[in-house]
Parts: structure tokens; C-alpha cells; sequence
């Protein structure tokens, strides 16, 4: 028994060490060992192979395929020798590109296609005649701007090609251009401006007033994104803004502004799912007075179990922001543009439920009804403040007629 003990014990001793080293031969050899038409398809980066032969004779003089991926194993085993490869560098991580910054000209692709094909036709006929009237209709109407805006546009056009004031389709175009410009510029286009709201005289002058700008809309416009977008946008400016998550309809929709506050660097009040919405914007306000940030921005929800309760909702919430030291300095409703018309008559719900102070039109780079912002502003009345040129947190910019009207033609 002791001596076939021993016997086993000597015999493990030879064995082992005899194995590991020609593991560690094997391991070594698989890593440097295999023919280039072995490791296809082959990485860009990964160790080259030097060449040398792809097998390895085992003990009984059988050939042993050296399996796996070179580069890899030959470190594994500390019998082998230090091999020496060459290390490829790392290969440096590759950046996503830069997005480029949202501009009117570079996102409204869309809309531009569709007045350039008119714009086109009417400038290659060098005369004005009846068919360049029709054209002029057409594109109008098909880029949303309106009905009673085109009769306006072309009755102002006519009048001005019969007095011989524009003689050539150029200046025509020009013409239609500049009025453009002129019926979309109105002096209260721009957003208010933040801490200069009415000082609260009850609770002596040197008490802070907390600006509080609501979103509303119906669902899926946008509102979420366009307040993670302002939050982004006032932050990175050095103005501390608190999000408060008033839609707390749906369970998700707290998540999401919740990953934009992070996002931006905002803080966020978020209520229970089903709680009441004017709460959580009420404890904003507090907690934004408690903490010195000027501004809330309220997101809401945009569907409930019905219109009336949606509307009554939006008017609590209305009315609790506006409470001491909360202001409601804008209340933005949020419109999206590939809704074309639908989305104005979705509008005038709103409007007479809350006071309503500007739009924010969203998705303008996904459609070629770019004329909505016309028909917005002469058919509401309402200002278009900021507008949504895509899904990303700078995809929003302020509303400039000129700019806007360039690159639609
Ligand atoms: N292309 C484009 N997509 C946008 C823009 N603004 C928002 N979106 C997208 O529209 C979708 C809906 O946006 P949300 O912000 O969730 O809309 P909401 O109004 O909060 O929706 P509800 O909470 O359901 O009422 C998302 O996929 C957004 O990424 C924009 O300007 N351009
Ligand atoms: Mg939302």
C-alpha cells in the first residue's frame, strides 16, 4: 500500500511539473502559432500572428491543433519565457461625432423641399402669370400656413404686381419672403425674463419671488423633452432652475424628467403616481424659495381620463403655482408642428382654460408644414417663443422669423 502510495506520489511529482510545462509550452504557443488564414476574420488591432507554425507535436508525437484566439493565453502560465510581443497600441476609443449644433437651414430640410420645388417653378418661368399665382396658392396651403394668411400673403402680392411695384418673379418670391418675415415678428416673441417678476409687497421687499414657467399640451408633443431641453439650456448659463414633475398621470413620465434633471444638472420634486399634480408643484415652489433657485419649470400631464378633468387640473395648478411666493411668469404651450392645423384646434382648448403666454413648437425639423408657425401666430394670436429641431438637449432655439424664413427658401 506505502510503497504503491509512494509510487503515485513520485509518479505525480514527474507528471505535474512535465504537464504544466507543457501546458505552459501549449498556452504559449497559442498565442503566437496560428497562420493568418486561421484568424479570419481578424480584428483591426489584435496581436499579428509572427508566422511560426500552427502546431505543436504532443509527447506521442501526435499533432495538437492550438485552439483560440491569439494574444490571449500566453500570459496565463508563469512557466513559459516572457514572450516577446509587440503590442499593438490601443486603438483609440472612437467618439460618437459631434452633433451638429441645430440651426434653421441645417434642420428644416422637410420643409424646405417642399417650397423650393414651387419657388423653383415660378423663378424658371421669368413672368408672372396665372399659373404662378396657382403655384404660390398650392405651396402655401401644402406647407400649412394657413387659409386665411395665403389670402392675406396673395392679395398683398397682387395688389403690388398690378401698381408695377414687383415685376419679375425673383422680386416676387422676395416679396412673399419679406412679408413673411413681417407677419411672423411681433414684439413679445421673446421668453420673460427670469427673477423680474412683481415683488411681494405683503412679505416686505426683500422677499424672493419663485418664477414659475408651466408646460402644457396635449400628450406627446413634447413637453417632457422641452423642459429637460430649457432646463439644460438655463443651467449650462448658470441659472439655477427646479424641475417639477406635474404629470404624475403616467409613472414614467417622472422617470423621464427625472433622467433630464440629471442630465442637466436641475433638481427635481417629483410626487407619488396618482398624487396630485398641484402639490408637487406647490412643494417646488417652496423648496425653490427655501433654496434660492429663481425659476420652476412644471411639467404636466398631457392626457387624463377626460378633457374636463385635464383643463381643471391645469387651471389647479395654475392657480397654486401663482401663490407667494410662486408667480406664473410664462405658461408655454407646447404644439407639435407635424400636426400641421389638428394642432391648432387642440390649442384654442387650451387657451381658454389657462392664460396662455407663448408657444413652443416642437418637431418642426420632422415635417414640411414649417407654415404652421404662421397660421399659429395669425390664427392664435400667441407668440412662437422656442422651437424643437430635434430629440437632443440642444435641439431647441428661440423663434427668429428672418432666420426661419431664409431657410425655408
Ligand atoms: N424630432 C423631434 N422629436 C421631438 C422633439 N421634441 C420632442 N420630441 C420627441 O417626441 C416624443 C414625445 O416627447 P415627450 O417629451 O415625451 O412628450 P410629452 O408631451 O411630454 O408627452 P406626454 O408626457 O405623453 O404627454 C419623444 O420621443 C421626444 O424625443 C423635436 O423637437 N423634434
Ligand atoms: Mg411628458
Amino acid at each position: 500500500m506505502l510503497t504503491a502510495a509512494s509510487d503515485v506520489i513520485i509518479g505525480l511529482a514527474v507528471a505535474v511539473p512535465v504537464a504544466l510545462a507543457a501546458g505552459g509550452i501549449l498556452l504559449f504557443n497559442r498565442g503566437r502559432g496560428r497562420s493568418t488564414a486561421e484568424l479570419e476574420p481578424k480584428s483591426v488591432g489584435a496581436a499579428e500572428s509572427d508566422g511560426a507554425a500552427s502546431v505543436l507535436p504532443d509527447r506521442a508525437g501526435a499533432v495538437l491543433e492550438a485552439p483560440g484566439p491569439p494574444g490571449t493565453a500566453t500570459l496565463e502560465v508563469g512557466v513559459a519565457p516572457e514572450p516577446e510581443l509587440e503590442l499593438q497600441p490601443e486603438p483609440e476609443p472612437e467618439l460618437p461625432p459631434e452633433p451638429e449644433p441645430a440651426t434653421y437651414r441645417g434642420r428644416l430640410g422637410k420643409a424646405r423641399g417642399l417650397l423650393s420645388g414651387y419657388v423653383g417653378a415660378i423663378r424658371a418661368r421669368g413672368k408672372i402669370d396665372a399659373t404662378t399665382w396657382e403655384d404660390l396658392e398650392e405651396a402655401l396651403i401644402r406647407a400649412d400656413v394657413g387659409v386665411s394668411a395665403t389670402d392675406v400673403l396673395l392679395d398683398d402680392l397682387r395688389g403690388r404686381v398690378k401698381s408695377g411695384e414687383i415685376g419679375s418673379p425673383d422680386a416676387l418670391v422676395d416679396a412673399l419672403k419679406a412679408d413673411l418675415v413681417d407677419m411672423l415678428t411681433t414684439s413679445s416673441s421673446g421668453l420673460a425674463g427670469i427673477g423680474t417678476s412683481r415683488p411681494i409687497a405683503a412679505e416686505g421687499e426683500t422677499a424672493r419671488v419663485v418664477d414659475v414657467w408651466l408646460f402644457v399640451g396635449v400628450n406627446g408633443v413634447g413637453k417632457t423633452t422641452t423642459v429637460g431641453k430649457v432646463a439644460t439650456r438655463l443651467t449650462r448659463s448658470g441659472t439655477q432652475v427646479l424641475l417639477a414633475a406635474g404629470d404624475t398621470f403616467r409613472a414614467a413620465a417622472g422617470e423621464q424628467l427625472s433622467l433630464w434633471a440629471e442630465r442637466s444638472g436641475a433638481d427635481i420634486v417629483r410626487g407619488s403616481e396618482g398624487g396630485d399634480p398641484s402639490s408637487v408643484v406647490f412643494d417646488a415652489v417652496q423648496r425653490a424659495a427655501s433654496k434660492g433657485y429663481p425659476l420652476v419649470l412644471a411639467d404636466t400631464a398631457g392626457r387624463l381620463h377626460n378633457k374636463v378633468n385635464l383643463i381643471e387640473e391645469l387651471k389647479k395648478i395654475r392657480r397654486v403655482s401663482d401663490r407667494a411666493p410662486g408667480h406664473v411668469a410664462e405658461v408655454l404651450l407646447v404644439l407639435d408642428a407635424t400636426t400641421g392645423q389638428n394642432g391648432l384646434a387642440q390649442a384654442k382648448v387650451f387657451l381658454d382654460a389657462v392664460d396662455v403666454s407663448g408657444v413652443v413648437l416642437t418637431k418642426l425639423d420632422g415635417t414640411a408644414k414649417g407654415g404652421i408657425v404662421v397660421a399659429i401666430q395669425r390664427e392664435l394670436g400667441l407668440p412662437v417663443k422656442l422651437v424643437g429641431l430635434g430629440e437632443g438637449a440642444d435641439d431647441l432655439i428661440d423663434f427668429d422669423p428672418q432666420a426661419f424664413v431664409d431657410a425655408l427658401f
